[in-house]
C-alpha cells in the first residue's frame, strides 16, 4: 500500500470506529480528530519502541522539570515529522478539506507565558530528534494562558478553553497517581522524622508522545491534573448538600486549574506555591518508582537521572528528594544532599531582581514545614563546607529560590553568553566565587522542524531543492547555501519566496481581522510579551516620529513600513497595559491619516500564541529585538527570524550579541548601549530629560502623546508614559531613542536596495544553523547531563 493509501485508510477507520462517523456525516472537528488518531497512531509506535530501547539499554534518563511546555498545535508537528505533509493534504482533498483548515481546527495549546514554556517545547522535540531518553514533568492546566483581545484599544482577559474541544494527543493514565500533601506537622522521634500533611490531593498522569525527526524516537510530556482522593461525599449528598458534597473534587482540582499569567513577575501566591510542590513531588515520585523498579541502589541515582530544573519554580525539588532519601529512606542527611545534588542542575532564565522567587517565610512554613527545616539544615550544611560570609538563602525572613537551586545543583547554566557572564558578576557574584566550576552556558536555540519546515514550506522548499533535506536535523549545513546566494536567480527566488509569505500573511490579516496591507510594505515584526524592559514603547515611539516626519515632507522618498506587534501584557501589569492600548490608539489615529497611508501602517495582532508566530516569522522583513541591554536573558524569538530571513534590529543584548557574530554585523542593525553603559548612564541624574532635550523627534513625539493626539478627549491618558519615560525612565527609553531612529533609517535606506536587502536576509538564513535547539541539547547531554543518544 502506498503511504497516501496507508494514511486514507486509517483516518477512515478512525472516523467510523472512534468517532462514529462516515466521510458524508463528518464535520470539521471529526477530520481533524480522525487525521490526529491516524497520525498518533505511527508517534505511538515510534514511542512504544522507543520505551522499549531505554528500559534495555539501562541509559541514563533526562527529566525536565517546568512549569511552562507552551506546545501550540500538536497535529502538524506530528504531519511534519513523519513526513506525511503531501499524503494528508492527498486525502484531506480526495474529500474537499482544506488542510489548514483541518489544522487550524486544533485548540492551541498555551500551557506557558513566552519564552521559557517555549524554549521547553522546543527541548522536548530536539530531545525525541537525537534520541536522548526523557521525560518533561509539567502540569496539565485546565486554562493556559488566558485569550485575549481589544476593546476600544484596551486588552481584556477571556478564559482559555483549550481542553473544551477535543484533544487527540493525550493518554490518561488512571494507574499513575500519586497523593501530594501539604501542610499539617513534623513529627521527630529521635532520629525519625516524619511529616504529616494536613491536605492531601491527588497527581494523575497525563502523557503525551512527542515525535522527533523522521519518527526515529519519541518521549513522554507527562503532565499532572489535580483530583480529589475521594471525589465525592455522599454522606453530605445524602443531608441534602449537594454543592458541598461535590467539594472535595473542585478544591482539589483548583491547583491544576489555571497557568499563572505572569511574565517574569512573582506575586508570592499560595496557590502557586502548591502547583510548583505538586508538580515537583508528583515528579520525584514517579522518577524514583522507574528507577526503583529498574535499578533499586539509591546511591546510583546520579549515573541514571538527570533532572533539569527549568527556573527556580521546582526548586522545592533539592529538599523533597532530600526528604524522601533522609526522612523516608533512612540514607544520612549528607549523603541525601550529595545524591540529590549529583541528580539536579538548574537553568537560570532573568536577572530582572522582581522574578527572582522568594518566599514568604511563614506562607512557606505553613505549606511545606518538613521543608523549610530541611532548607535551614542544607543551608547550614553548605555554609560549614564553605566558611566565609555569604549570600544566606534565609534571609529577612524569607526563602530565596534562586540560591537554594545553585547550591543544590552540580551545574547551573544562563541561557546565552552575555547573560551567563552577567550571572557571574550579579545576582550569583559570591556563590559563583565558592563554587567557580558550577555556571556554565547553553545557548537558547529552537527546533528547526517547527520554525522553519512546518511554518515556512516555501523556504524550506527552496532550501531542500538546493542543498538537500539533511539541513532538517543539521542545521549548520544551511552555510551551503552561501555560494547560491552569489546567484542572482537563486536569489530572486529566495525574494520570492518572502514575498508570497508576506501576500498569505496579508490575505489572512484581511479575512480574519478586516485589515488591509500593501504586502509590498516593509514589514516591521515586533512580537513578544509586553514588557517595560522588551520596550515596544521605544518602537511606538519611533512610529509617531517617523509618522510626524513624513507629514512634514509627504513628498520625499519614504520606504513604506507596516509595524506588527503581538503579544500579551500580564493581566497586573497595568503600565504594560497602557502601552498596549497606546500602540492601538496611536494605530486608529495614523492608520486613518490619508497623508501618510501610503507610507506607514500599524497593526496590533490580538491574541499572539505559537500559531500566530508561525504565521507571522516567515512573512517578517524586519525583526525587532530592542530591550535594554542586559535584561533579555536570550530571546528565542530572535532566532526564529533570523533562520526565516529577517535581519535583526536590534541592542548588544541576550542571544543577539551571537546572532550578530553568526550573522555578520554587516547583515544586523545595531543600535544602543551595551550593558556596561545601561549601568553607567543610570547613574547620570536626569539622564532622560537630558535625552529628549538633545534630540526634538523624541520630544515632538512625548509632546503628541502627552497633548492627547492619541487620546482625544482624554489628553491625559498617557501622562503616566511620558512621566515615566521624561522622568526615571529606568529602561533607557529616551537614551536609546536617538540611535534607534538612525538604526531604523539605514533600515530605510538599506530595504530600497531589494537584491542587496534579499541577500542580507539569506545570509541571515545561511548563518542560523547554529540556533538550532539540537545543538543546545547536545551541549546540555555533554556539559551538564552526562547523557546519551541511543539512535
Ligand atoms: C525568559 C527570558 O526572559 C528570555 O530572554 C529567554 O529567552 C527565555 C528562555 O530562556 O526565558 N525568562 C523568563 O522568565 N521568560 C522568558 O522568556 N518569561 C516568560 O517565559 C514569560
Amino acid at each position: 500500500m502506498t503511504p497516501t493509501a496507508s494514511l486514507r485508510e486509517s483516518i477512515l477507520q478512525h472516523l467510523r470506529y472512534s468517532f462514529g462517523k462516515d466521510p458524508e456525516h463528518a464535520i470539521l472537528e471529526d477530520w481533524r480528530m480522525a487525521l490526529s488518531y491516524a497520525v498518533r497512531d505511527r508517534i505511538t509506535d515510534a514511542w512504544i519502541a522507543a520505551t522499549g530501547k531505554t528500559y534495555d539499554s539501562g541509559a541514563k534518563r533526562v527529566y525536565y522539570l517546568s512549569m511552562e511546555f507552551l506546545i501550540g498545535r500538536l497535529l502538524e508537528d506530528g504531519i511534519v515529522n513523519l513526513e506525511l505533509v503531501e499524503e494528508a493534504k492527498a486525502v484531506l482533498e480526495e474529500f474537499g478539506k482544506d488542510y489548514g483548515t483541518v489544522l487550524s481546527d486544533e485548540p492551541d495549546a498555551a500551557l506557558g507565558n513566552g519564552g521559557l514554556g517555549r524554549l521547553a517545547a522546543c527541548f522536548l522535540e530536539s530531545l525525541s530528534t537525537i534520541g536522548c531518553p526523557a521525560h518533561g514533568y509539567g502540569i496539565r492546566y485546565e486554562h493556559g494562558l488566558f485569550r485575549q483581545s481589544f476593546v476600544d484599544g484596551r486588552q481584556v482577559e477571556q478564559p482559555e478553553l483549550w481542553l473544551e474541544q477535543r484533544h487527540a494527543w493525550e493518554f490518561e493514565r488512571p494507574e499513575v497517581r500519586y497523593r501530594i500533601g501539604f501542610g499539617g506537622h513534623v513529627d521527630k522521634r529521635g532520629e525519625t522524622v516524619r511529616w504529616y500533611p494536613g491536605e492531601v490531593v491527588e497527581a494523575e498522569a497525563f502523557d503525551t508522545p512527542v515525535v522527533g525527526w523522521k519518527g526515529r524516537w519519541a518521549n513522554t510530556l507527562r503532565l499532572w491534573s489535580g483530583r480529589a482522593i475521594h471525589p465525592f461525599d455522599l454522606d453530605r449528598f445524602n443531608h441534602g448538600d449537594f454543592a458541598g458534597a461535590a467539594q472535595p473534587e473542585a478544591l482539589a482540582r483548583t491547583i491544576s486549574r489555571v497557568l499563572y499569567p505572569d511574565d517574569t513577575t512573582e506575586q508570592g501566591k499560595e496557590l502557586r506555591l502548591k502547583q510548583e510542590y505538586f508538580l515537583t513531588a508528583a515528579a520525584l515520585r514517579d522518577i524514583l518508582r522507574r528507577f526503583n523498579n529498574q535499578f533499586g541502589d539509591l546511591r546510583k541515582l546520579p549515573s541514571k537521572v538527570a533532572i533539569q530544573l527549568n527556573d527556580t519554580h521546582p526548586a522545592i525539588a533539592g529538599p523533597e528528594l532530600i526528604r524522601v532519601l533522609h526522612d523516608e529512606r533512612g540514607l544520612s542527611f549528607e549523603e541525601s544532599m550529595e545524591i540529590a545534588r549529583g541528580c539536579l542542575s538548574y537553568t537560570n532564565h532573568t536577572l530582572l531582581p522582581e522574578a527572582l522567587e522568594t518566599w514568604d517565610e511563614a506562607l512557606f512554613g505553613r505549606l511545606l514545614p518538613r521543608h523549610i527545616e530541611l532548607i535551614d539544615q542544607i543551608d547550614s550544611t553548605h555554609a560549614k563546607q564553605n566558611p566565609s560570609r555569604l549570600n544566606s538563602m534565609r534571609a529577612d525572613h524569607q526563602v530565596k529560590m534562586g540560591q537554594l537551586s545553585f547550591v543544590m545543583a552540580h551545574h547551573v547554566n544562563g541561557v546565552s553568553a552575555l547573560h551567563t557572564e552577567l550571572m557571574k558578576t550579579t545576582v550569583f557574584e559570591e556563590l559563583h566565587g565558592l563554587h567557580p566550576d558550577r555556571i556554565v552556558n547553553e545557548t537558547n536555540g529552537v527546533t528547526p522542524r517547527r520554525w522553519l519546515l512546518g511554518c515556512n514550506p516555501r523556504l524550506a522548499g527552496l532550501i531542500t531543492e538546493s542543498i538537500g533535506e539533511d539541513w532538517v536535523d543539521d542545521l549548520e549545513q544551511l552555510t551551503k547555501l552561501e555560494p547560491f546566494i552569489e546567484d542572482t536567480a537563486w536569489l530572486d527566488r529566495y525574494a520570492q519566496v518572502k514575498r508570497d509569505n508576506k501576500s498569505e500573511l496579508s490575505n489572512w490579516m484581511a479575512q480574519a481581522h478586516g485589515l488591509h496591507v500593501d504586502p509590498e510594505m516593509l514589514f516591521d515584526v515586533q512580537i513578544k510579551r509586553l514588557h517595560e524592559y522588551k520596550r515596544q514603547h521605544l518602537n511606538i515611539l519611533e512610529t509617531i516620529a517617523h509618522w510626524a516626519e513624513i507629514r512634514d515632507n509627504p513628498n520625499a522618498d519614504w520606504t513604506p513600513r507596516l509595524k506588527l506587534f503581538g503579544g500579551k501584557a500580564a493581566p497586573g501589569y497595568f503600565f504594560a497595559k497602557d502601552i498596549i492600548r497606546l500602540i492601538n490608539d496611536a494605530a486608529a489615529v495614523i492608520n486613518a491619516d490619508p497623508v501618510t497611508a501610503p507610507y506607514l501602517k500599524i497593526a496590533f495582532l490580538p491574541n499572539y500564541n505559537v500559531s500566530l508566530a508561525e504565521r507571522m516569522i516567515p512573512a517578517a522583513d524586519l525583526s525587532e529585538q530592542i530591550s535594554t541591554a542586559g535584561k533579555e536573558a536570550s530571546g528565542t524569538g530572535n532566532m526564529k527570524f533570523a533562520l526565516n530571513g529577517a535581519p535583526t534590529v536590534g541592542t548588544l543584548d541576550g542571544a543577539n550579541v551571537e546572532i550578530r557574530e553568526h550573522v555578520g554585523a554587516e547583515n544586523f542593525f545595531l543600535f544602543g548601549m551595551t550593558a556596561e553603559e545601561v549601568m553607567e548612564r543610570r547613574k547620570i541624574e536626569g539622564h532622560a530629560w537630558k535625552a529628549v532635550q538633545a534630540d526634538p523627534r523624541l520630544k515632538r513625539a512625548l509632546d503628541l502623546i502627552r497633548d492627547g493626539r492619541f487620546s482625544p478627549g482624554e489628553p491625559d491618558r498617557y501622562h503616566g508614559i511620558t512621566g515615566n519615560l521624561e522622568g526615571a525612565d529606568y529602561f533607557l527609553v529616551c537614551s536609546d531613542f536617538t540611535d534607534y531612529w538612525r538604526a531604523q533609517r539605514e533600515v530605510d535606506t538599506a530595504f530600497k536596495d531589494t537584491r542587496a536587502w534579499a541577500k542580507m536576509a539569506a545570509l541571515n538564513t545561511a548563518r542560523s544553523g547554529w540556533f538550532s535547539s539540537d545543538r543546545t541539547i547536545r551541549g546540555y547531554m555533554h556539559d551538564i547531563w552526562g547523557a546519551e543518544s541511543l539512535l
